[in-house]
């Protein structure tokens, strides 16, 4: 590092001067896209630099910001044409089995995206029952790795889910997801073979062995039981390979670098942008696009500075043009919490992480709790407790993440998970000496975080598989229920204190059957709560009927004689950008919807969201994108959605949920804090719609936390907004 050599210089503004816009470089301009308009005349602002020692060149520091999201046909290039459907012979045929949806083929002339044709694929789906999707199939192969397909599809704007299947050397079935969006009109999806991909049949290695062939484009349904006809459309169907930039990028710096970029309101932020090219434009706004302010300056260094006046979510749009191009775009963001911390903590609302795997910052522990929230699921696994038989230990990085929390007077739930090589061959629990086994390691990990866990769940998602990658044994409901009820009873029994939370996340169509399977082995009486993760991203919790989906699902758990009541141990929405992603702002919105629908139910106690942090940087994989934070690879950045989340926790946490209204598509929450307050949550599910409240107004508030102003009738929007004030009653 150079230390002490340039001084920071202090910018005092002494005058004005309107300059003519033929004074100005308008190269930022042309690429401000989403500007409405640009000043005829700017403002230009006469300085006098000074000299000064407040901070020196050495305080700035690097800060990796977020890089936006190119265009499909921008991130791939042509190496050569499967199809264009020119010629008037075609090729492609319709999958035809029973999971299929009635589909016929077409070359069609009235439509293309070149050329004079296009395949039109029109399809029929009836609501079947397990499965219903559309496959086409054409010819396209792969000899080699690197390469993927590509093509141009236009939809109709049903959400369908699309993906790609490929069949390796050895007859194995790859399946991985497209990347665009399910908007309607032309678009271009593609998808890399080398991505992450769920493999059956052949060789059953989970690779992709050389050459490959297509096997089909997979048009699935938005959701089981879908109804509908409609007609799609492809053109020039290639193979495609990633292409690779130039790497001309912005660095960015700042000074007080600190982690999360989570800020109190009133302060400003500082950052530095440079980069090979000419110019850097930036724009800074707040969640709802209002600008905060912009500028421009050379490449060779420009000064970005905003102040966070109000509390929320807010983002930096840093572009370098070069050649009078943008050549790179990134995103810094950052949040505004009054004080910088929220100070509420809500007994309803945690989160899911991922210490036990060793893959979070210890420091992302602190920016939960400055977040406002206390709880979070995690796991500290069998096979790392116990890995000499008989012999208990922590791993280091356990040990550390459970001081913190416990230094935190954090609330962990945590899963007693996963097999152990020296049980059953490394497979689910399923021999008496292997539950006896497993019933030890937990009653021995129970013991050893007495005091500062207190609340433990047995297994995660067991008859799905998750983390097991396909080793053996029974992992049926009832098989699990034979491991859960000498758990439960011997962890109880050596610290009776604890919440021990059974059943492990049950999820799927058959979730209810399921869980009653487990009920029959293990008892009614075997668990302190029960845990279900029911996930329908990027369907909206109304469109997808979350309330009458778990509703019935705890009726039936009620009537197999369980008392206890549903713990929602995962559900959330993944900002990854295929047709089954959502938006950051979606993902927000969701978010609190979806916590208070489930509050309405009134048979479930807690929800933790998954997850905090995002697991990696795959833009096209969903489980590299559940965070309501970005990768510590961004510095813990937030997302709209942890805002989203402080925000209701401060106004709910502490409150009784009333009841709730709904009226078509717009619904309205009421809680009751203990001085008699009550807050109103409304929103709709899809669309406007108006509300009048009656009672005592005295403050409102956005999802991002801002203040609106105090009235009685609303326009409300699927953004939904908090209403305060003394007994108040709705009236759609
Ligand atoms: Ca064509
Ligand atoms: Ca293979």
């Amino acid at each position: 590092m150079t230390p002490l050599i340039y001084r920071k210089a202090t910018i005092r503004v002494v005058g004005t001067v309107i300059l003519p816009s033929f004074l100005t470089h308008e190269t930022c301009a042309r690429n401000m896209r989403h500007r409405h308009t640009f000043p005829h005349r700017l403002v230009f602002v006469l300085v006098v630099i000074t000299a000064s020692v407040e901070a020196a060149e050495s305080d700035w520091r690097p800060i990796e910001c977020i890089p936006a999201d190119l265009p499909a046909e921008a991130m791939y290039e042509r190496v050569r044409s499967a199809d264009d459907f020119e010629t008037t012979e075609l090729t492609w045929v319709p999958l035809r089995s029973g999971q299929c949806a009635k589909t016929t083929l077409h070359r069609d002339t009235g439509e293309h995206h070149s050329g004079r044709a296009s395949l039109r694929v029109d399809y029929e789906f009836i609501g079947k029952p397990d499965f219903e999707y559309i496959q086409i199939e054409g010819k396209a192969d792969f000899a080699t790795p690197g390469l993927g397909l590509g093509f141009w599809l236009k939809l109709d704007g049903t959400p369908f889910s699309l993906r790609l299947r490929i069949t390796d050397s050895s007859g194995e079935t790859h399946q991985t997801e497209l990347s665009g969006s399910t908007e309607s009109g032309w678009q271009f999806m593609a998808g890399p073979l080398n991505t992450r991909s769920t493999a059956w049949g052949g060789d059953g290695n989970g690779r992709m062995d050389y050459p490959c062939r297509l096997s089909g484009i997979v048009i699935d349904r938005p959701q089981k039981g879908f109804v509908g006809t409609g007609s799609l459309w492809i053109d020039d169907v290639a193979i495609v390979k990633s292409r690779e930039f130039e790497s001309r990028s912005l660095r960015v710096e700042t000074q007080e670098k600190r982690f999360g970029n989570l800020y109190a309101v009133g302060e400003t932020v500082t950052l530095r942008a440079a980069g090979p090219g000419e110019q850097v434009c930036w724009t800074a706004e707040d969640f709802f696009g209002h600008e905060l302010a912009q500028g421009e300056g050379p490449a060779t260094g420009t000064q970005v500075q905003f102040s966070l006046d109000r509390p929320g979510w807010f983002s930096c749009k840093l572009e370098l043009v070069a050649d009078g191009l943008p050549v790179d775009t990134r995103m810094f963001a950052c949040a505004a919490l009054n004080d910088g911390i929220e100070a509420a903590r809500s007994d309803f609302v945690g989160v899911c992480s991922h210490f036990g795997q060793n893959k979070y910052p210890l420091e992302t522990m602190d920016l939960m709790q400055r977040y406002g929230i206390d709880q979070y699921r995690d796991e500290i696994g069998w096979g790392g407790y116990e890995r000499q038989k008989g012999r208990y230990a922590l791993p280091d990085y356990a040990a550390a993440f459970l001081q913190r929390s416990a230094e935190l007077k954090m609330r962990p739930l945590l899963i007693f998970d996963y097999s152990n090589p020296h049980y059953d061959n490394g497979g689910f629990p399923n021999s008496p000496e292997a539950i006896a086994g497993f019933t030890a390691y937990a009653v021995d990990l129970a013991r050893r975080t007495r005091g500062t866990v207190p609340m433990f769940e047995v297994w995660n998602e067991w008859i799905g598989g998750c983390g097991m990658r396909g080793r053996p044994g029974i992992h049926d409901g009832e098989a699990y229920g034979r491991l859960l009820k000498p758990t439960y009873a011997a962890v109880k029994s050596a610290v009776p204190d604890l919440t021990v939370v059974g059943i492990g996340g049950e999820y799927g169509a058959h979730c209810a059957e399921n869980i009653l399977g487990a009920v029959r082995t293990a008892g009614p009486d075997a668990m302190d709560a029960w845990s279900i993760h029911p996930y329908r991203y990027p369907r909206s919790p109304e469109s997808s009927d979350l309330v009458g989906e778990v509703t019935r699902i705890a009726r039936r758990v009620a009537d197999a004689g369980v008392k206890t009541k549903a713990w929602i141990t995962e559900i959330g929405y993944p900002t990854h950008r295929t047709s089954r992603g959502s938006s950051p702002a979606a993902q927000a919105r969701h978010c609190v919807r979806t916590l208070v629908l489930l509050q309405s139910t009134g048979v479930v106690e807690k929800v933790f969201w998954y997850d905090l942090k995002d697991d990696g940087l795959l833009r096209d994989y969903n489980e590299h994108n559940f965070g309501l934070i970005h990768h510590q690879h961004f510095n813990c950045a937030p997302k709209p959605g942890i805002v989203a989340m402080s925000v209701f926790i401060r106004l709910t946490g502490a409150a009784e949920f009333l009841d709730l209204s709904q009226s078509g598509d717009a619904y309205a929450a009421r809680y009751r804090h203990n001085d008699g307050r009550d807050v109103i949550v409304a929103w709709t599910g899809k669309g406007q719609a108006n509300l009048r409240l009656k009672g005592k107004i005295a403050a409102a508030v956005d999802i991002m936390g801002g203040a609106l102003k105090p009235v009685a009738e609303w326009e409300l929007s699927e953004t939904p907004v908090y209403i305060v004030g003394d007994h108040l009653a709705v009236e759609f």
